[in-house]
């Protein structure tokens, strides 16, 4: 580490004023050997903020022959040199992208080898099988070294719960990332855009007493214990709209397709039968207001609550922490295991390829050799997760996403 005056490149004299100038006073870190994060020698200036300095620095690193690196390019060197692995890779890019302390917490642990350990738990039997098949055929005719049906399958059937484990927290790998979208529907004028707000405690949406006020879908968030809520006030739905309003009912669709949880209101009338995939949280809204039937209707929603005085808003959050708890975020958080759709459709590949196999075992008597086959091709298959085998495209995806410098 040197502290020092850092000179424009073309300096060669003590007299600065003779050939170069002095761009700043700055730290200098060279980094030898593999102890660096790319595991190659590295040189970190230190100096001071602002652009106009940056900007000199690096025009005189680049007139010594430096250029800038590629999006990505300091992970994928420390992927190559072994110093990553591919999913640890990724946890650099959660963490810089981390939207919430949750998200920024789990990204570390995956990036101190969460998903890598879990992922190496289920590979090592299956590794180990491979290499007893191997033996098996390998000295047939010498001594017999048999692998019973029943370890196999039971092997098989362990790896098969392991990924289904791994995959049950896919959900909370998206939470993460994304943060949990939360879709407010219902009738129009049920106060939809109201409780956006008082969920959100600012005066975002547009409230009005005539009904139709939303037209397209008003998206906030905001952060509880860690966690980022996405929410979305949506059109109301109902049949005679006009045709804006009719466009806004498709976006209002569009979006409960692809919530985490619905919320859907009612303000004592009868709530819309709603087609999604999601779970529902009933909400009986305006409870300030309730009068007897109203009251009576809203008894079996899930909560009811008020915007105006805040009456069931605490309650609500609890509903909706809920929902956020059985998408197994802590397990997710505790362990470091943030999937992304990468990891998730490969997995998926794995899962299918060792039914295929445990299902080929039980109809016919297959051979050591064609076990071994199907087994290598699920090692190589999972070995893509954590990038013990990777191609060129593979890395190509994963480091696309990086932004420049990282
Ligand atoms: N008293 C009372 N009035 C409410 C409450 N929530 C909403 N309102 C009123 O109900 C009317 C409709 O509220 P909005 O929040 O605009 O309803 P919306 O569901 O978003 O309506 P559209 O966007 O038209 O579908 C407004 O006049 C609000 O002031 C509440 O909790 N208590
Ligand atoms: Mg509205």
């Amino acid at each position: 580490m040197v502290y020092g005056i850092l000179h424009s490149p073309d300096y060669s004299s003590t007299d600065i004023n003779e050939t170069g100038y002095e761009i700043d006073r700055c730290l200098a870190v060279a980094l030898l050997g593999t102890q660096s994060f790319t595991g190659e020698d590295t040189v970190e200036f230190h100096c001071h903020g602002g652009r106009e300095v940056a900007r000199q620095v690096l025009a005189a690193c680049r007139k010594v022959g430096a250029r800038p690196a590629e999006p990505g390019e300091f992970t994928r060197r420390a992927f190559l040199n072994g110093k990553l692995s591919l999913d640890q890779a990724e946890a650099v890019a959660d963490l810089i992208g981390a939207r919430s302390t949750t998200a920024a917490r789990a990204a570390l642990r995956q990036l101190t080898g969460g998903l890598d350990r879990q992922l190496r738990d289920v590979e090592q039997p299956l590794l180990d099988l491979a290499a007893s098949l191997e033996g098996s055929f390998d000295f047939v005719d010498e001594e017999e070294v048999e692998v019973p049906g029943a370890e196999v399958a039971r092997v098989l059937t362990e790896a098969t719960a392991r990924i289904d484990e791994l995959l049950a927290m896919a959900p909370a790998g998206r939470i993460l990332r994304d943060g949990v979208q939360v879709v407010l529907t219902g009738l129009p004028n049920v106060g939809k855009s109201s409780l956006f707000n008082a969920l959100l405690e600012e005066d975002r949406a547009i409230v009005d007493e005539e009904a139709g006020t939303t037209r397209d879908v008003v998206t906030d968030q905001r952060e509880r214990d860690g966690v980022v809520y996405v929410l979305h006030d949506t059109a109301g739905l109902r049949d005679e709209a006009g045709r804006v309003e009719a466009k806004g009912i498709d976006r209002t669709h569009r979006q409960l397709d692809a919530a985490d949880v619905v919320l859907l209101l009612s303000d004592g009338t009868s709530p819309p039968v709603l087609k999604c995939a999601a779970p529902v949280i009933t909400v009986a809204t305006k409870a300030d207001l309730l009068e007897h039937a109203a009251a009576v209707q809203a008894g079996t929603a899930d909560v009811v609550v008020s915007s105006r005085d805040g009456q069931g808003l605490e309650e609500l959050w609890s509903l909706l922490e809920e929902q956020v708890r059985s998408r197994r975020l802590d397990e997710a958080v505790s362990l470091g295991v943030v999937l992304n759709e990468r990891h998730r459709h490969r997995l998926g590949s794995c899962r299918a390829e060792l039914a295929e196999l445990t299902a080929l075992m039980t109809a016919e008597s297959i051979g050591p050799e064609v076990v071994a086959t199907m087994l290598a091709a699920i090692l190589a298959r999972l070995g893509e997760v954590s990038g013990r085998v990777f191609t060129e495209h593979l890395l190509a995806g994963v480091f696309d996403r990086f932004c420049v410098g990282k």
